[in-house]
């Protein structure tokens, strides 16, 4: 009884801990309130946006220590040439503040290539906010640097922010990148704005789900692709590298421009079969009310799409945790963005508790639509969830 209790208030104030780190977020301190009593701090270099996302890490299933992941996304890195690359740091748990260390996901310069005769730069890493996002999921690891550019297929020199994400197996001992919008795509219309990996999750078998806001115009983009594939027959010299398997959204009618589905993104069951779906914010989808569309994970088409209150009273019935995105206009001339974020307990099976809602505060902070993870509290398997 007692226990219970005390892991929902640990569910919570990790919730408020995240919350907090995420928009002033930017003084390089981030202090980690899961024990309200002893608090852990780590810092991070100034100006590094130290904090700006974060996830638990355990190296393996029977490995007894848990560590924490902080993203740095404009840290500066070792890699030659480049500033402010971003970094994500290990920091174990507890530990003192000056103990995170930066984790070499990607130590090289600027790839090159020659084009019409002369060698130049095929993409470029500075100020690419790797580190930005970063998940864990048993052992695996993934982080993403949502303003990476590359060059593009096309003859003259343009520069895409498609994104770019790197993923991580064996603690540290193996990595690949994984640019799922770096294609024969280019352009607005096409997959060159994508950023993909501004927002990013596994599902519970451990596939990996990337948003990409920014692809046809800001309509937006969610792909999955397996971490095994993509670490297998990995090259750097593969540079439009498609991974066997992958599966991604399509464009949408022109209707749909500028409404950022991937902003963020979750997973879940929420339909009572065996399938996972994938939740995806579309902040400024709807006239700019944004929404949440359910996709099926097995051929990435929607199932449905909900605005704030529809979605709060489906999550009633269906969803342990889950988290909700919308605008309100006020009498101002611009719209003041806030958002909530729904907390649902299982206590027992199909027994959720009332859900508790979290209202921002902060104007235009878009509360909840780049929210942090609730991890695995318990360790029971269950992202957030609470079992007796
Ligand atoms: C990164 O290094 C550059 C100089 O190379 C410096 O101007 C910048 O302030 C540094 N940024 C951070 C966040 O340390
Ligand atoms: C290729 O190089 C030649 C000679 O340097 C130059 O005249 C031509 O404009 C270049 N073509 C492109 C598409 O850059
Ligand atoms: C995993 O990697 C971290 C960071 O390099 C290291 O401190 C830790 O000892 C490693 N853990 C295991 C179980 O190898
Ligand atoms: C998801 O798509 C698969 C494959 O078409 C289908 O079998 C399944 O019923 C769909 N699930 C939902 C919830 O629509
Ligand atoms: C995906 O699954 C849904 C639900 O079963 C089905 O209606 C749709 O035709 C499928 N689409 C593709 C492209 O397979
Ligand atoms: C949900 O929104 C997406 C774009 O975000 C759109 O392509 C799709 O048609 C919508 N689905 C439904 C069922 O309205
Ligand atoms: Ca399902």
């Amino acid at each position: 009884m007692e226990r219970v209790r005390n892991s929902a208030s640990s569910v919570e104030m990790f919730i408020l801990g995240v919350l907090s780190v995420l928009w002033p977020a930017l003084s390089g301190v981030l202090s980690f309130n899961l024990y309200a009593e002893h608090p852990t701090v780590y810092k991070g270099p100034d100006g590094s946006y130290f904090g700006y996302s974060v996830d638990f890490y355990q190296a393996s299933a029977d490995s007894n220590t848990i560590s924490v992941l902080v993203g740095a996304p404009k840290a500066n890195t070792s890699q030659p040439g480049i500033v402010e690359a971003g970094a994500v740091y290990y920091c174990p748990w507890p530990g003192l503040p000056d103990s995170c260390r930066q984790i070499p996901f990607d130590n090289s310069n600027n790839r090159m290539i020659k084009v019409n005769g002369t060698r130049e730069p095929l993409e470029f890493k500075s100020h690419q906010w790797f580190g930005a996002s970063v998940r864990t999921h048993k052992g695996k690891v993934v982080a993403c640097a949502p303003l990476y550019h590359w060059r593009t297929v096309k003859l003259s020199g343009e520069k895409d922010p498609v994104g770019t994400c790197y993923v991580a197996v064996q603690n540290f001992s193996a990595y690949a990148e994984y640019s799922p919008c770096r294609t024969n795509d280019p352009d607005p219309e096409g997959q060159g704005f994508c950023q993909a990996g501004f927002s990013v999750d596994f599902t519970k078998e451990g596939m990996l789900v990337v948003g990409g806001p920014g692809s046809f115009y800001w309509q937006g983009q969610v792909m999955t692709a397996g971490i095994a594939e993509i670490l297998n027959g990995y090259s750097l010299k593969a540079v439009l590298r498609r991974v066997p398997g992958e599966k991604h959204t399509r464009a949408a009618e022109d209707t749909h421009d500028d409404s950022y589905l991937g902003y963020s993104v979750a997973v879940g069951e929420f339909t009572g079969d065996s399938e996972q779906e994938l939740i995806a914010g579309v902040p400024r989808g709807a006239q700019n009310f944004g929404y949440v569309a359910m996709i099926n994970s097995t051929n990435l088409t929607f199932i449905q799409n909900f605005t704030g209150e529809q979605m709060a009273s489906y999550f009633v019935e269906h969803v342990h945790v889950t988290l909700d995105t919308y605008s309100l206009l006020e009498m101002e001339s611009k719209p003041r963005e806030v958002g909530r974020v729904y907390l649902y307990l299982q206590m027992a099976p199909l027994t959720f508790s009332k859900p508790v809602a979290l209202t921002g505060t902060h104007t235009f902070g878009r509360f909840g639509t780049a929210i942090a993870p609730l991890g695995d509290i318990n360790q029971d398997g269950y992202n957030g969830m609470l079992k007796e």
